[in-house]
């Protein structure tokens, strides 16, 4: 007579950093692996400013993923503020995800593909936005990356979430045994705060054009419960420029009023509550070269 026994199945668990040029799509691919609306996504370059976790818990594993700012060469305090975020997400990570625009390779990608190789965790090569290209037009990058050194190439959607399945199991199949870091409730690590800056920068980046978006910044200065169904909450969107703060105005108030309207209702969605936001248009010259700037806005370790 043999006993039975209890095979527990292995948790798998690691910490996951996601790379590649600004606007290919990671914090698209962030939000799709979690569930969870974790980063703000727009179509303009350098959106992400610093490091982001969203964590993805399932049964068999707890998959963290550090999002990063596009990799640029920086040329202010707060553009190598987003290169050190992107040197310390590749610290103590257990995989790696390179991702790249199918839609657009370019010789800066081919360059961190090759420059990855150097680190010695398993690494995943994303082809995203493969619904801009015909299925014909992967072939050439797959077979071009083959030899890259990578664990594996996955093409994929971020934006519908095509192919997201297969990155998943893929990337569990390389993680090493280990337990949950985080509760399984958790899904990030920014706070209510960070978010609600994040959703009015986002709509204030849809909303503007040129280089105005690149010298915005928000100050959430207080958040306060008025009831049980609604918060209060005053913001500074900084500027660097006269010229800007008109242009973020707009006429009698219109082009804040509306990004004013837009931040509401993300902010509503993410808080379920009503929300009462007020907004201000300050001009800080060069903020993203004053240190104090940079760490009222929260570009400070
Ligand atoms: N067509 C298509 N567009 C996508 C896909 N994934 C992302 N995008 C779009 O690409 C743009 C950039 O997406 P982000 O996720 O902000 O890109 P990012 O790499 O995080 O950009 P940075 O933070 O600036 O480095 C947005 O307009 C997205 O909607 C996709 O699979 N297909
Ligand atoms: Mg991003």
């Amino acid at each position: 007579m043999s006993g039975g026994s209890i095979v527990k199945t292995p948790f798998h668990s690691g910490f996951i950093s996601i790379i590649g040029r600004p606007n290919v799509g990671k914090s698209t691919l962030l939000n799709s692996l979690v569930g969870e609306k974790v980063a703000i996504v727009t179509p303009k370059p350098q959106t992400t400013r610093n490091r982001i976790i969203g964590i993805l818990n399932l049964p068999d594993a707890q998959l963290v993923f550090v999002d990063t700012p596009g990799i640029h060469k920086p040329r202010t305090k707060l553009g190598q503020f987003m290169d050190k975020s992107i040197q310390d997400a590749m610290k103590g990570i257990d995989a790696l995800l390179v991702v790249l625009d199918a839609s657009k390779i370019a010789s800066q990608d081919r360059s961190i593909v090759q420059d990855m190789r150097m680190m010695k965790v398993p690494k995943i090569l994303v082809l995203n936005k493969i619904d801009l290209v015909h299925p014909q037009e992967l072939l050439k990058p797959i077979s071009d990356f083959a030899g890259a050194g990578y664990d594996a190439i996955v093409p994929l959607c971020a934006r519908t979430g095509d192919g997201i399945d297969v990155l998943k199991r893929e990337l569990i199949s390389h993680l090493p045994e280990g337990p949950a870091y985080f509760p399984d409730s958790m899904w990030t690590d920014q706070t209510e705060r960070q978010f609600v800056a994040e959703l009015i920068r986002e709509q204030a980046l849809y909303a503007l054009q040129e280089e105005i978006p690149h010298g915005i910044g928000v100050e959430i200065l207080s958040m306060k419960d008025k009831s049980d169904e609604m918060v209060e909450i005053f913001a500074n969107i900084f500027c660097e420029r006269e010229a800007h703060k008109r242009i973020i105005i707009g006429k009698q108030g219109k082009m804040l009023g509306s990004i004013g309207k837009k931040s509401r209702e993300g902010i509503e969605k993410l808080l379920g509550r009503h929300v009462n936001l007020q907004l201000w248009v300050k001009v800080r010259p060069d903020w993203r070269n004053t240190p104090e700037d940079l760490r009222t806005l929260g570009y400070a370790d």
